[in-house]
């Protein structure tokens, strides 16, 4: 069930391409390639901004995929992608065209199960201030973010968080109701 790589992408600013939604689609053509291959993409969705006030509404979606890539490898092109549509990586949590995070790679936990569960574990604030310097996988926000996990039980409710051992469905139905009512599929 995880034999696969989780990709979140989410965009609140027009692109040269677009609006988020066709910045997302094209992204995902893109990023299907010699070493990528996309298995399947979630329905895309408005979803409030977080934090809330702090700009205009995001479209959000997740795709899986399979990569002969190493971790750092998709990461780098991820970035690559990201910035061919305009990001600029300036403000921590701003407005941006194209945010494309590694979720999750297979079962891989990095860089150890300490630091996973310690960036799981930081306040608001804290998060505000700090961002992890190495990759952490998986992502150590995924399991709060109603507009991660949604689009995750599209494509695979049954992926397993290696750390926690909770699977998707189970990770949204924890979350605020609110949270999940907020996800409007476009
Ligand atoms: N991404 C952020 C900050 N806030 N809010 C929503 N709704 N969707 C996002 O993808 C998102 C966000 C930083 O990556
Ligand atoms: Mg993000
Ligand atoms: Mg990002």
């Amino acid at each position: 069930m995880n034999d696969i790589c989780l990709l979140a992408l989410g965009g609140n600013l027009p692109s040269r391409v677009g609006t988020p939604n066709k910045t997302i689609a094209a992204a995902l053509k893109r990023l299907n390639c010699a070493d990528i291959s996309l298995c399947a993409v979630s329905r895309f969705y408005l979803t409030p901004c977080f934090p809330s006030g702090a700009g205009p509404d995001y479209v959000n979606a997740v795709a899986s995929v399979q990569t002969s890539l190493t971790p750092a490898e998709l990461l780098s092109r991820l970035h690559t992608v990201e910035a061919d549509f305009g990001r600029n990586r300036q403000q921590r949590w701003g407005m941006r065209t194209l945010d494309l995070d590694l979720i999750s790679f297979n079962s891989l936990v990095l860089p150890d199960v300490e630091t996973q569960t310690y960036w799981q574990g930081l306040s608001l604030q804290a998060q505000l201030e700090v961002a992890p310097e190495k990759l952490v996988l998986p992502h150590p926000r995924m399991q709060d973010r109603a507009f991660v996990l949604g689009p995750i039980c599209d494509i695979a409710p049954d992926w397993t968080h290696p750390v926690s051992g909770e699977c998707a469905r189970d990770l949204l139905v924890g979350l605020p109701v609110e949270d999940q009512n907020a996800l409007i599929p476009l």
